[in-house]
């Protein structure tokens, strides 16, 4: 599982659900853990834009899945639905929020399961060309909206050690 160590690798070399260059950053930046039988996944994060020039989230990409979509929810008559979007406003100070309920990255194929405490590098690319690359680690989201375990996952190396042990197979 060549892929699968690549995984690990970039969260090695990233911080983890840290990523900034110039004045865009990322924080928090995790993946939505999922039963092994599932091929998609979603990707949440806070966008800060600290510089003077509004942005936007134009494309994602990341090798733990074939295809990375930017995605929405909107209220069809009083159903919410899960639209593609070509672009996340990412507007100077306001930034943007990826949350379950709202704007995320869609993971669509995935290459691997998924487990808990595994890092995948997602690259994002913002509508002045610059790309920002980082490390999410995944976790298990219980509820719509707010309420995540967000300190759970960082006690939990078991995860990365279990996905390291499926690496050798
Ligand atoms: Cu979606």
């Amino acid at each position: 599982m060549r892929l699968l160590s690549l995984l690990v690798a970039a969260g090695l070399t990233l911080t983890s659900g840290l990523a900034s260059a110039d004045s865009l950053s990322i924080e928090g930046a995790h993946v939505r853990a999922v039963p092994p039988v599932s091929t998609t996944t979603a990707a949440f994060m806070q966008l800060h834009n600290a510089g003077d020039a509004d942005r936007a989230l134009v494309a994602a990409s990341t090798p733990a899945a074939r295809v990375a979509e930017l995605h929405n929810h909107v209220d069809v008559d009083g159903v919410m639905q899960m639209r593609q979007v070509k672009a996340i406003p990412v507007p100077v100070g306001e930034g943007a929020r990826l949350a379950p309920g709202g704007y995320h990255l869609m993971l669509i194929d995935l290459a691997v399961p998924l487990h808990e405490g595994d890092e995948v590098a997602l690259s994002l690319t913002f509508d002045d060309g610059q790309t920002l690359e980082v490390a999410a680690p995944v976790r298990r989201i219980e509820t719509m909206g707010h309420g995540m375990p967000e300190e759970k996952a960082e006690e939990m190396p078991e995860g990365k050690a279990e996905g390291m042990s499926h690496s050798a197979h």
